[in-house]
């Protein structure tokens, strides 16, 4: 029993006048008649995206994004979930250091919560800053299900010390919808920065290719969306953000689509990054817009010095064009939204970092190479790490990487694919020391994109015990194959 247990049944006490309670069936009892700190219901139920634009989605409480959940750091909290539907369900608090048997993951030991069902799940959350939670299943080729679905809500965990309040603060959540399978669409990928490949991983990737569509096969299956939005709305269908003249903003943007990486930018104005996955950076870094992978997270500052009425959108015209934009209005403006395309700018994630490497050497270096293997899987690109597919039946597989507790590791990721990949890795938080050659330090993640033909390293410490699921964020990617566990022993 831990201490903030010890407090919760002492004050639980208090509440019943002091009733004689003792013992494990006492507290167990306490556990589950206590009010849960939230509620969330899973159900499919129609969403409206824009007048006329209404889709059959499954969320959180009947809306999209799931409520906004702010935990404070170090204090237990207790969440029930109930599931509405025919299939059973994970919640995974991403980005927090909690055990596996909360953390969301049925690879890791966490009980589903069946159809129709229901569970309390209890943890101290950990670590502050901007989190998010979102469903955990396999969607193979079902598109309702998994992140496909409309099951992603932000959190926001308050530090132990010093709740550093904002003037404002808004959170905006990106997310498509109406998903459709189109084979061998070519992803957006010269943003990364530094370009540099590597001469071996491209080699392997395309021979690999050739060899396949020389067989005859047609490329693997993407996924491609209809509906794009902010906060479950298209751009001019929701409420605009209105702002005075001399505010600071600051906007904590999550990209939870299933598979797309997004851009941001907002016509006069720049973005101050303050953290990135809910960390505070080294020293904040202005930039003229966002990229953001599927999964991650930025907390930027706007200073509100351009008056008028602006479209905050993707640099994409075809996706800001389908939905992918919010309007932000100024007081005393009114008027057409405006958007005015800003100059290509890279994404350089060593810019926000320190420009020498790591001070610390790891006491082990863990090597991975990521490869496709094209429509292999029923015309699904087959994924590995090492040669290994995780099994596709969404189960314990046995750990391909084992962790000795307190100690550090370096993962040498080598993505053979010409894909760009958001690495995940649950229950811990790592740091960047290598991106495509380029030496950084200071930038604490939980995903990372790795360019296609590219090398980047992480730096994590092994201090949360329990098994542990690192993988790719796309959907697509991490349903065939593209996950690993990790163990400690
Ligand atoms: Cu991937």
């Amino acid at each position: 029993m831990d201490l903030s247990r010890r407090n919760f049944l002492t004050s639980g006490s208090a509440l019943m006048g002091g009733a004689a309670l003792s013992g494990r069936a006492a507290i167990g009892w306490m556990a589950d008649e206590a009010k849960a700190d939230y509620t969330l219901t899973i159900a499919t139920q129609p969403i409206e995206l824009a007048p006329n634009r209404i889709v059959s989605v499954t969320a959180y409480n009947g809306q999209f994004p799931g409520p906004l959940l702010r935990f404070r750091e170090g204090v237990r909290a207790t969440v029930d979930v109930h599931n509405g539907t025919d299939t059973p369900e994970q919640l995974h608090w991403h980005g927090q250091s909690i055990p596996s048997d909360v953390d969301g993951a049925a690879e890791e030991g966490t009980p589903f919560i069946p159809p129709h069902g229901s569970r309390r799940i209890s943890f101290v959350p950990r670590p502050s800053g901007f989190r998010f939670y979102h469903t955990h299943v396999r969607a193979g080729a079902d598109l309702s299900l998994g992140q496909y679905s409309g099951l992603v809500g932000p959190v926001h965990i308050e530090p132990k010390n010093n709740p550093g309040r904002y003037d404002r603060e808004v959170f905006l959540t990106l997310k498509e919808f109406q998903p459709t399978f189109s084979r061998g669409g070519d992803m957006d990928m010269d943003f990364l920065s530094p370009a540099a490949t590597v001469k071996e991983l491209k080699d392997t990737g395309e021979s690999a290719m050739k060899a396949s569509l020389a067989k005859g096969m047609a490329k693997g299956y993407e996924v491609g969306y209809d509906a794009f939005t902010i906060n479950g709305r298209m751009l001019g269908h929701g409420d605009p953000i209105r702002v005075k003249q001399g505010e600071r903003v600051l906007f904590h943007v999550l990209n939870g689509s299933a598979g797309e990486i997004r851009s941001l930018a907002l016509p006069g104005h720049t973005f101050l990054v303050v953290a990135m996955d809910g960390n505070p950076l080294p020293k904040p870094v202005r930039v003229p817009g966002l990229w953001i992978g599927t999964a991650e997270r930025i907390s930027a500052i706007v200073d509100m010095n351009h008056p008028g009425v602006w479209v905050m959108g993707d640099t994409g015209d075809d996706d800001r064009r389908h939905g992918m934009g919010i309007v932000v209005e100024y007081a005393g403006h009114s008027g057409k939204p405006q958007w005015i395309a800003p100059h290509a700018f890279h994404w350089n994630y060593a810019h926000f970092g320190q420009a020498e490497g790591p001070a610390a050497t790891p006491d082990e270096v863990i090597d991975m190479t990521f490869a496709k293997d094209n429509a292999a899987l029923d015309g699904f690109n087959r994924w590995t790490i090492n040669g290994v597919s995780y099994p596709l039946k969404q189960m314990m597989a046995a750990p391909a990487f084992h962790l000795k507790r307190g100690k550090r590791y370096r993962v040498r990721m080598r993505n053979a694919s010409d894909d760009i990949h958001p690495i995940h890795l649950h229950r811990h938080t790592f740091e960047l020391t290598r991106v495509a050659g380029q030496p950084t330090s200071g930038v604490l993640k939980d995903v990372v994109m790795v360019g296609g033909y590219q090398e980047t390293e992480i730096d994590f410490t092994a201090d949360n015990p329990g098994l542990t699921l690192f993988h790719c964020h796309q959907q697509l990617h991490m349903d065939y194959g593209f996950m690993s566990l990790f163990d400690y022993v």
